[in-house]
């Protein structure tokens, strides 16, 4: 998608943050980062939403996930951590290109999400 501002951090014309890549997965650094250490992992190639990502990718999708995961805990920028992900516009979705957010959570960091109410 050529208009696609994550595709075009996937082609490299947009600089960004790169935390990891695997074949099909990349995590960057969120520009607006709600808590220091937010990432985001997106497929490189171009999906809507979670539900265009292809079954046979969950594995190495999850493996992925709990790699950049690991190493937010390791580097002490969490003691925990969320996983969130906007699907579609009435969720938050702003940007149309499938991808979790991987937020590092602190005892008393103030952070609230809509599973808590
Ligand atoms: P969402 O509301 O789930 O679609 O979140 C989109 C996120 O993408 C938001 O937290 C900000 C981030 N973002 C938007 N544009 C860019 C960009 O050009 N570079 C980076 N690194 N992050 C971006």
């Amino acid at each position: 998608m050529s208009e696609c501002i994550f595709c075009k951090i996937v082609a490299g014309e947009i600089p960004a943050g790169v935390i990891r890549v695997s074949d099909r997965f990349i995590a960057f650094a969120d520009v607006k980062p709600v808590a220091p250490g937010h990432v985001l992992i997106i497929p490189k190639q171009h999906f809507g939403t979670l539900l265009d990502i292809p079954d046979s990718w969950g594995a190495e999708l999850l493996t992925f996930t709990k790699a950049v995961a690991s190493s937010l805990l390791d580097k002490k920028l969490g003691d925990g951590f969320n996983v969130v992900m906007n699907n579609l516009e009435p969720a938050g979705q702003v940007v149309p290109h499938a991808h979790l957010h991987l937020i590092p959570r602190k005892d008393g960091d103030g952070l609230r999400f809509v599973t808590k109410v």
